[in-house]
């Protein structure tokens, strides 16, 4: 094994570190082109873990199937290390940083013995941005390296910007061993049993043993772009979040930016690659999970995608849902879990057509069409499989997406799958509002999700398993730039597309019409749209929300926004009982814009 020479030293050091301790058979420094990409996904075909799918169905394509035992992110095995249990808080598991390392030590040990170590350094946002950061992540996976390949902005050009003295998030990973080897499905090793994703968040490094799948492995995304990031922006004044950032131009040509956190299965990618059914109002795309927002010296607030790519959810993935991310995955990605049909192509439930015969479910067996609907076999896709495409392969993407300085900011979107009380839309009355309907978001799960369906959870921010540090004090930092008076705070708004009807229908279309909804909030940040201010906050009159073209009566628009003063009590208790369980750094703002919603829904005495 040769320890490659770079011109950090303190790369240098930590590389021959984790070599020493993972005692690889090689080392390969990933330099982030083309023709190291292809090797890497045929030296992935020969293992067994891809399959290249067809170059006419699918060209430069591949399909992974995980072990059954690795299909997803692992909160209960996420850990968040800091010296005091306090600074990870409620929402977090805690163990001490020595405690932890003296578990993970021993286990990264020999670990990559007979792999290859890939040394990965990659930028996460515009290379050389000042509001970029750079990790390197080391790992045995080529399956993980050739994913950060389309994730990210990796290779030489990131050991650039770093130069000799540049930080770096050190990102340590290994797919682990199980013992037997050969308990684990052949080309894909992992160890269920000892999985761990340890975030050290005071020396900005990530541990994470045993899995190879998704964000306990690339460590880029959840991990660094959300955890290790967040404690950074809180240290540093600035916002890690989980948002999606897209630009709406209105019929003149003027364009607003918004970013937006919605809690899993609400459509938060549909959303950033809308094709708007208004005429004249075009929807484009920044980045669909991950921003980072800083207040720049006009007072502005400016994102940047933290990626460079999609990982997104497969299954009901459609032409109708996502006609953007449909094209996303015509050609150039790797496809992980999904069902593969018989002339080479993939498939996942909910894509618009029947599984052809004889198509290849996700755990390898052949299935006919009549299969697709035998439940005990399961559905054909994994319902976390998921597509990895580069941002470059989106048609509707933003111009700006890449912009070193940002893309402005003018609203925040907060949105959950709520069947009844919060309506389609309404604008927050302050800042501190906004930030009172961001701690306090919610959803009920989905089929797809564990659990029971229909159940809601609240998810402040969409953050809750992703804040690397105590959730109170990640709403303080949100409050504190309402005391910053050269800020131009954008303005924040709540929307919910899944409101039902007594019969359990949706009274909303959503997808294309949800354009609708982005007008007014453009409108209300030109200040030339009208609203009534209702006990929730600023909701559009119908005279004011545009429904030339839309196919629903205009009582049933009613209903989406409606309010009912029984549920909203219900809401309130439910809001204090979630605060309440976050624990006492919760900022006592929050208390007093409950109190204030609780005043505007009380029984006149
Ligand atoms: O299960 C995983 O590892 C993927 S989770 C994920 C992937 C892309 C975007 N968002 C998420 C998420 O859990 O929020
Ligand atoms: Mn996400």
């Amino acid at each position: 094994m040769t320890i490659p020479r770079f011109d950090h030293p303190g790369l240098e050091a930590w590389v021959r570190e984790m070599a020493t301790l993972c005692e690889p058979d090689e080392i390969e420094v990933y330099a982030g082109t083309l023709p190291e990409y292809d090797a890497l996904c045929a030296r992935l075909v020969r293992s067994g873990t891809f399959r290249k799918l067809s170059d006419e169905k699918r060209p430069h394509s591949y399909l992974a199937e995980t072990d059954p035992a690795d299909t997803a992110r692992v909160e209960e095995k996420t850990f968040i290390c800091s010296t005091f249990e306090g600074d990870a808080g409620p929402t977090n598991h805690w163990v001490d940083p020595g405690a932890m390392k003296a578990r993970l030590l021993p286990l990264f040990r020999g670990s990559m013995r007979g792999r290859t170590m890939y040394v990965v350094p990659y930028s996460m946002g515009p290379v050389g941005s000042p509001l970029s950061r750079i990790g390197v992540q080391v790992t045995d996976s080529a399956y993980v390296a050739v994913n950060m390949h389309l994730m990210t902005r990796t290779g030489a050009p990131v050991l650039k910007a770093l130069g000799a003295s540049g930080e770096f998030v050190r990102c340590l990973h290994s797919c682990g061993r199980r013992e037997p080897p050969a308990a684990c499905l052949e080309g894909w090793p992992c160890d269920p049993e000892r999985m761990a994703i340890a975030h050290f968040p005071e020396e900005r490094a990530i541990w994470s043993y045993g899995s190879g799948y998704g964000g306990n492995a690339l460590l880029n995304k959840k991990c660094f772009a959300l955890r290790i990031a967040s404690a950074v922006a809180r240290d540093e004044g600035w916002l890690a979040e989980h948002m999606m950032v897209l630009s709406v131009t209105n019929p003149e040509g003027r364009k607003r930016y918004f970013a937006g956190a919605f809690p899993s299965a609400c459509g938060k990618t549909n959303l950033a690659m809308l094709r708007s059914a208004l005429p004249g109002w075009t929807v484009k795309t920044v980045g669909d999970d991950i921003a980072w927002m800083r207040f720049g010296a006009d007072g502005r607030l400016y994102a940047i995608n933290a990626e460079a790519g999609f990982f997104g959810v497969a299954p009901y993935t459609s032409p109708k849902s996502n006609v953007n991310a449909m094209k996303c995955t015509e050609r150039d990605a790797i496809f992980t879990n999904c069902a593969l049909t018989p002339d080479g192509d993939i498939w996942w439930e909910g894509i618009g057509f029947d599984a052809p015969a004889g198509t290849i479910d996700w755990k390898g067996r052949a299935r006919d069409a009549s299969a697709e609907a035998d439940p005990a076999l399961g559905p054909l896709a994994h319902p976390n499989a998921r597509f990895t495409v580069p941002v470059s392969s989106c048609p509707s993407l933003d111009e700006d997406w890449d912009s070193p300085s940002g893309v402005p900011i003018s609203g925040i979107i907060f949105g959950g799958r709520r069947s009844t009380t919060e309506p389609l839309v309404y604008e927050a009355r302050s800042w501190e509002h906004g930030v009172f309907l961001g701690a306090s978001l919610s959803s009920e799960t989905t089929a797809a999700a564990a659990g029971q369906v229909g159940r809601l959870r609240r998810d402040p921010f969409a953050m809750l398993p992703f804040c690397g540090y105590n959730i109170g004090d990640y709403f303080a930092h949100w409050l504190s730039f309402a005391r910053n008076p050269a800020l131009s705070l954008p303005k924040i708004f709540h929307v919910n597309w899944f409101r039902r009807n007594a019969e359990g229908k949706f009274l909303w279309p959503g997808y294309a019409e949800n354009a609708r909804v982005l007008k007014w909030m453009f409108e209300r940040c030109d200040g030339t749209a009208g609203a009534i201010d209702s006990p929730v906050g600023f909701l559009p009159t119908i005279r004011n929300f545009d429904v030339q073209g839309l196919d629903m009566p205009i009582s049933t628009l009613e209903q989406c926004f409606a309010l009912s003063a029984g549920e909203w009590r219900e809401e309130i208790d439910l809001i204090r009982r979630h605060l309440l369980s976050l624990g006492d750094r919760v900022p006592p703002q929050l208390y007093r814009e409950l109190a204030k919603l609780a005043d505007r829904f009380a029984e006149p005495r």
